[in-house]
């Protein structure tokens, strides 16, 4: 079909260049003519524009810093309001109350054992005997005044209650050249029967041989020689007075 077309439009421009030959003026259809070949590919146009901006995107993870070095110190606040009263406290527990009852005891030992050191201080002369002390000032008088002597002194007429004890009175009255030293035992109470100024048997005796022997019916204290032994003498005779504190 195409070729017939081909082929009349041929014979058309035949018949047409006659009649062009023959009048200036022709009613005939121009021909179009077979296509060209396809032409290259030109250069590359110019960049676009930028484009309009992308919807705003989804909030992202929290981001893990490291910590920051810590802050100043802030301004001191108020004084706040006083508190309430606080409950009694607990009672002490038995160590506690056991440790302050001993140490009571202790500070008045102590204390006691000061004022007795003190007063033995003041006297002329004097022997620590185990926890006692014998003193004297070289006084001589008869049992009431070596009673009264004593008692003002806050002690006792001397009264050894061992061997030892008698030994360390001999030694003093080696220092005093004392004959006799008063002692603090008397049988006033009942004839024979010697005790001591509170009252109490006595526990250590050396008595001379053959005394006690109330002698003419008028010998009821105690007196110890300087070799160390006793005897009873009249309570009036007047001897050295030695005390015990
Ligand atoms: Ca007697
Ligand atoms: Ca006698």
């Amino acid at each position: 079909m195409a070729l017939l077309k081909h082929q009349l439009c041929a014979s058309l421009l035949l018949m047409e260049s006659v009649l062009l030959l023959a009048a200036p003026e022709s009613s005939c259809p121009a021909y179009a003519g077979v296509p060209g070949t396809p032409g290259h590919n030109g250069s590359p146009g110019r960049d676009g524009r930028d484009g309009f901006p992308g919807p705003k995107g989804e909030k992202g993870d929290p981001g893990v810093g490291a910590q920051g070095p810590p802050g100043k110190m802030g301004p001191p606040g108020a004084v706040g309001p006083k508190g309430d009263k606080g409950n009694p406290g607990l009672p002490g527990t038995g160590v506690q109350s056991a440790l302050v009852t001993q140490l009571q005891s202790d500070v008045k030992r102590l204390t006691d054992r000061l004022a007795a050191v003190e007063k033995v201080l003041g006297f002329r002369m004097f022997r620590k005997v185990g926890q006692k002390y014998y003193v004297t000032d070289g006084l001589q008088g008869n049992f009431e005044k070596a009673q009264k002597f004593c008692s003002d002194a806050g002690a006792k007429i001397v009264l050894p209650r061992s061997e030892d004890e008698n030994k360390v009175l001999t030694s003093m009255q080696a220092a005093l050249e004392s004959t006799y030293v008063y002692a603090g035992a008397t049988d006033r109470q009942k004839e024979g029967h010697f005790v001591d100024m509170s009252g109490k048997p006595l526990t250590f005796t050396k008595w001379k041989e053959n005394e006690p022997n109330d002698h003419k019916g008028a010998e009821d204290c105690t007196v110890i020689y300087k070799s160390g032994v006793w005897n009873d003498v009249n309570c009036n005779s007047e001897w050295h007075v030695v005390c015990e504190l």
